[in-house]
């Protein structure tokens, strides 16, 4: 039988855990998985903080699961946080049941208050305060009424039944809280907002025009994808106030110069459809999208300025940096909308740069500086051992199979070549002996746009596809076969493609 006083030291750190656990959902209850949620700056370490070597494998390896992971690690490291204050709180307090969950929700809530006070964020961190201190308070004022007079650690046996009582009802609260709050809070605000705003008719004729030519294949993904790709530093992406944005223009500039969002929206707008691919994805992953931008030309952002440095260095709400030479930043965008929409949270609202035909690391979300060097210097990514600053690698992707009603086979996939463009794509079904051209779609307006491809053919056993692009200066994607790490993944998909289970 366990002794009387371990029971109650049992019972009084399962309090103080639940009570942890509480006020992390308390105060995502409140302000959601925003930089103002209390977890948000210990999930965020991890960006800053994790050997190059994890995060390259977390990334490579893991996927998302990786961010999954670390954003678990800052959830449980912030909820054992407050539950050692709270623990600390209900040792000196014990016996005084009614003290003990004011003094928890003031200490609780003065925690949470200075773990997000400097978050720039348009949720509160008041809020997220409050609803942190709510969910302690709540879980030791449960947690009280299983308690007898005396529950301090030198009490007598007769106690135990009391411990127990206390953590079983300091669980069920914070597993209430759990669901009602973090539940109620997922239902009401969906990860996908719905879209506002009316989508103006310029930029519909364009939607329609990528939807009349994205081929008609089952499993293929349209021109305009229907799923934006994500990819962050941070566990919790930024979330600025629109009004509180603002873009800075300095170093190697004559004249300094500021935008905020009124600035911006003044500004003549243009739509581009432009493609993004990840540096870190599969050689077939589907870390390569397009969408169609609404912004302003980088061009016009800086023509006030008079800049003279050869590099440039995109800095960010999240503290993402990225650095290359400045010519990349001059034919780049400067994006406030995506397919029709406000540029949503996750790519970067209320402004990310576009840079034609570079990889997607230096597509800088949530773009707040523009520093001009004389000296080059280390991004992000690089600084990790990545060289994703230049111009993607050409690739034909295999994305859809299928058999046709008529007995046939059908594949097809994307095809991305950056600003080089995509000439052709040729497939091949016998291992690589023999290349035929597919069928390719329609290009879209633009000088960074995918194209999509399409094979169909007869086959009677399994067999091997491989495609491969050819880009508009009529050079053959390399066959050279290198992982992602570190210059972007290399080679030609090749598949075993099996009639029979398709
Ligand atoms: N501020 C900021 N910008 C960023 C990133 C980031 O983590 N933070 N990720 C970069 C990477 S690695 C890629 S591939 C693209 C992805 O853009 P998306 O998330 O809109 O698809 O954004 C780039 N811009
Ligand atoms: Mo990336």
């Amino acid at each position: 039988m366990i002794p009387a006083v371990w029971r109650a030291r049992l019972a009084a750190a399962t309090v103080a855990l639940t009570g942890g656990i509480a006020a992390v959902a308390g105060s995502y209850a409140v302000v959601g998985g925003t930089p103002t949620f209390v977890a948000a700056p210990v999930a965020n370490l991890t960006n800053t903080l994790a050997p190059a070597a994890l995060v390259t494998f977390a990334i490579t390896v893991l996927g998302d699961l990786g961010s999954k992971l670390a954003y678990a690690s800052g959830l449980a490291a912030t909820a054992a946080l407050l539950a050692v204050a709270i623990g600390r709180i209900a040792a000196t307090r014990a016996g005084r049941p009614l003290l003990t969950p004011a003094a928890v929700a003031v200490a609780v809530g003065a925690l949470a208050a200075a773990l997000v006070g400097a978050a720039d964020s348009a949720v509160g961190a008041a809020d997220s305060a409050v609803g942190a201190a709510v969910g302690a308070a709540l879980v030791t004022t449960v947690a009280g009424f299983g308690a007898g007079a005396d529950t301090s650690p030198s009490a007598d046996a007769d106690a135990a039944p009391d411990d127990a009582r206390r953590a079983l009802l300091s669980s069920a609260a914070a597993l209430a809280l759990g669901v009602v709050g973090v539940g109620g809070r997922r239902a009401l605000a969906p990860a996908d907002p719905i879209p506002t705003q009316p989508v103006p008719d310029d930029v519909a004729a364009l939607l329609d025009e990528a939807v009349t030519k994205s081929l008609d294949v089952e499993g293929l993904e349209p021109l305009v994808s229907d799923r934006f790709y994500q990819v962050d530093v941070a566990n919790v992406d930024p979330d600025p106030a629109r009004e509180d944005w603002s873009l800075r223009i300095h170093g190697a500039v004559d004249e300094e110069a500021t935008y905020d969002i009124d600035d911006v929206e003044a500004m003549e707008h243009e739509h581009r459809f432009v493609s993004l691919r990840c540096v870190g994805e599969n050689l077939n992953g589907r870390k390569l999208d397009t969408a169609l931008w609404t912004g302003v030309p980088l061009s016009e952002i800086l023509d006030p300025v008079d800049l003279h440095g050869e590099y440039v260095m995109l800095r960010a709400a999240d503290g993402f940096y990225e650095e290359f030479p400045v010519e990349a930043l001059r034919d780049g965008f400067l994006a406030v909308g995506m397919n029709g929409q406000p540029l949503p949270r996750g790519h970067g609202a209320p402004a990310r740069a576009l840079i034609p035909g570079h990889w997607g690391e230096i597509n800088v979300k949530w773009l707040t500086e523009i520093e001009i060097l004389d000296e080059p210097a280390t991004g992000y990514w690089e600084e990790r051992g990545w060289h994703g600053t230049g111009p993607v690698n050409t690739v034909a992707k295999l994305w859809a199979r299928n058999r046709l009603d008529d007995g046939q086979l059908e594949i097809a996939g994307p095809a991305y070549a950056g600003t080089r463009g995509i000439r052709a794509v040729e497939v091949s079904t016998d291992g690589g002996d023999t290349w035929t051209e597919a069928e390719l779609s329609d290009p879209l307006p633009g000088e960074d746009v995918w194209r999509q491809w399409v094979h169909r053919y007869d086959a009677a056993g399994p067999h091997e596809v491989v495609v491969r692009a050819i880009d508009d200066t009529g050079t053959v994607q390399p066959a050279d076969e290198a992982d992602a790490f570190p210059n972007g993944p290399s080679g030609w998909v090749s598949e075993s493609v099996d009639p029979a289970s398709l």
